[in-house]
């Protein structure tokens, strides 16, 4: 079902700064920046390495506002890991799979996700409490 995970991300209260640290600290290349409004964030990728069906990154992200998804956990439980995603080849089909298993999904369709990607995310409480995003990537044949 997953091919590889496609990112961690992690809530940030400063992108810059943190993408100064990992940067320099892990010796890892921004390879996009974007403003996602839907998703209420300010985000950018650090690619790690190439894998089935696309990359992997760390996902840094800074809230837009007090009330996004980010806003509200940085408010709750301070910077860190916010989720876990899992790269699949078909977005669409998975989240029918796992929905199916009675796992909630928080999208009823794929979204806009960083570098063209369609993404979808579960409820972490049906997790293990961890909140997991699946990712379909822009091309996923690259390898
Ligand atoms: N990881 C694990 N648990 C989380 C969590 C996270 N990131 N965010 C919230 N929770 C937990 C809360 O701690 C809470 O648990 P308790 O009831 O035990 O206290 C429970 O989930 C519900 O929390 P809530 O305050 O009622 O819900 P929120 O309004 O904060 O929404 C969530 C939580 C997951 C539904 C929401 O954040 C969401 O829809 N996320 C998906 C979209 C998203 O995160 N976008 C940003 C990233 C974009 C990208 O990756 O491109
Ligand atoms: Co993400």
């Amino acid at each position: 079902m997953f091919m590889r995970i496609d990112h961690i991300g992690i809530a940030c209260r400063d992108l810059e700064e943190k993408i100064r640290l990992f940067s320099e600290t892990f010796e890892l290349t921004v390879v996009a920046r974007e403003v996602n409004e839907e998703q209420g964030v300010k985000e950018a990728m650090l690619h790690i390495a190439d894998g089935e069906g696309g990359g992997s990154y760390i996902q840094l992200l800074e809230p837009l506002s007090e009330d996004s998804p980010v806003g509200k956990f940085l408010a709750r439980r301070g910077e860190g890991v916010h989720h876990v995603a899992f790269g699949v080849r078909d977005v669409t089909e998975t989240m029918a799979k796992i929905g199916a298993k009675g796992v909630r999904l928080l999208d009823e369709r794929p979204r806009h996700g960083s570098m063209d990607s369609r993404i979808a995310f579960l409820h972490p409480k049906d997790v293990g409490g961890m909140l997991t995003e699946l990712v379909q990537a822009a091309d996923p044949d690259k390898s």
